[in-house]
């Protein structure tokens, strides 16, 4: 008999999770205070989701290390690696770009916000996004312990290449390390297969509270924002993202929606790049067949930099408030937005609610009030489960199209719709 693929009970967990979810809201069953909300969404499903969450997080700091040792020494050739380098920056920079560039023209030729009262009790206090210069500066830790305790990915990126650089240039001598690291990236892969083995039954755990905590109520009263803010995310995915995947690489994007569905609902339930990592690396080495020299660095490098959905709310929000608020930005602003946002999604890692602080940033810098992102505050935390789902796929599409122009794209595994299915 056919054992049930993980893919499968991870997508019946979101489901049944998302159904479950929205019964207990809907019936009112969750009111604060009612035992079901003591101790059953607020207390067995949270202990279950952050547990979860936090054995996630927890492989992402060893896992990109010793991953990424291995692939800078897989590549062997220091050239070699500054041409996956350049043309992964520039491929993240051009998607997110492209993104917001359409959220804004969709957003402003529906004129949404328009006709949208400003008041709003929800308010919203600007927390400080780091300037550009800081940004750079920080790429070099001055402390390895202390970026590993914070889990700094550029910090964490910038110090693997250069131990990997240093141990090409060792060469013979430090081939122990080496072996040591090729079996320490072994284990933490094991221990992610471990983790996933218990997927389903978290992913259940993180959308029923959630979606018994927020309801589909709350989005009706901004439908106008919502609606094209969920459209826009999904132009990107299945339309920009599919068609660019197409062109540059040659590869079907139904096999890659196929193969990344789990990579999507991960982020999905935990709203964060970051945190998918693991799940995402394995995905693009295992399922998709990219070499693990290239995703090693392009998967933790994408979570931190590339923020496709991320990029898109912005848009539609910057026009949505703009309207509330009757403030014309004109081309000059719009294209302001467009260089900011891309600009902020390089200094920010890619954690649940971060789309927020880069937006107050983007304000910031047009004049709009910043005060204005109370609107949308309320619907925001869903809005950015799916808004990390596009996010991540934007990483597993432009890993992608780097593999194969490296030539580092094993076709085979990428063509068998089996591939890497197998947990155990
Ligand atoms: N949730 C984020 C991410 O991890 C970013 C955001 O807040 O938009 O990708």
């Amino acid at each position: 008999k056919k054992k049930m693929s993980l893919t499968v009970k991870v997508l019946i967990g979101m489901a049944l999770g998302i159904i479950v979810g929205l019964a207990l809201n809907m019936l009112g069953l969750n009111a604060h205070g009612s035992w079901i909300n003591l101790y059953i969404t607020d207390g067995l499903f949270l202990i279950i989701g952050k547990l979860f969450v936090a054995a996630l997080k927890m492989l992402v700091v060893p896992l990109v290390i010793f991953s990424l040792i291995t692939g800078v020494v897989g590549i062997g050739d220091i050239r070699e690696l500054g041409k996956v380098g350049a043309k992964s920056f520039v491929l993240y920079m051009l998607t997110t770009a492209i993104a917001i560039a359409v959220a804004i023209t969709i957003a402003a030729s529906l004129g949404i916000g328009s006709g949208v009262h400003m008041s709003s009790d929800a308010v919203f206090t600007a927390k400080e996004a780091p300037p550009l210069s800081q940004v750079l500066i920080n790429i070099v830790p001055t402390n390895m312990i202390d970026a590993m305790a914070k889990g700094n990915m550029l910090q964490i990126i910038f110090f693997s290449i250069l131990i990997g650089i240093s141990i090409l240039m060792v060469g013979k001598k430090a081939k122990a390390i080496v072996e040591l690291t090729e079996i320490g990236n072994e284990i933490m892969m094991k221990m992610v297969t471990i983790i996933m083995a218990l997927a389903p039954y978290a992913v259940f755990a993180l959308l029923a509270r959630a979606m018994a905590n927020l309801g589909l109520g709350l989005l009706a009263d901004l439908a106008g924002y919502v609606l094209v803010l969920i459209g826009t995310l999904m132009f990107h995915l299945f339309i920009t993202l599919m068609l660019l995947l197409k062109l540059l690489s040659g590869k079907s994007p139904a096999m890659f929606l196929k193969k990344f569905r789990e990579v999507q609902v991960f982020a999905f339930s935990t709203s964060s790049s970051n945190a998918t990592i693991p799940v995402t690396l394995r995905a693009t080495v295992e399922r998709l067949g990219v070499h693990n020299s290239i995703a090693s660095f392009t998967i933790p490098f994408g979570a931190t930099i590339n923020m496709d959905g991320t990029a898109i709310m912005q848009g539609v929000a910057t026009v949505f408030i703009a309207n509330a608020y009757g403030v014309d930005l004109g081309t000059a602003g719009y294209l302001t937005v467009i260089l900011m946002s891309v600009l902020a999604s390089i200094g920010t890692a890619g954690v649940p609610g971060v789309g927020l602080i880069m937006l107050s940033m983007v304000f910031t810098q047009v004049g709009l009030p910043v005060e204005g992102i109370g609107l949308i505050l309320g619907v925001d935390r869903l809005l950015d489960m799916i808004r990390t789902a596009v996010n991540v796929s934007g990483d597993g599409v432009v890993t992608t199209i780097v593999a194969k122009s490296e030539k580092k794209l094993d076709e085979r595994i990428y063509d068998d719709p089996e591939a890497g299915t197998v947990y155990d």
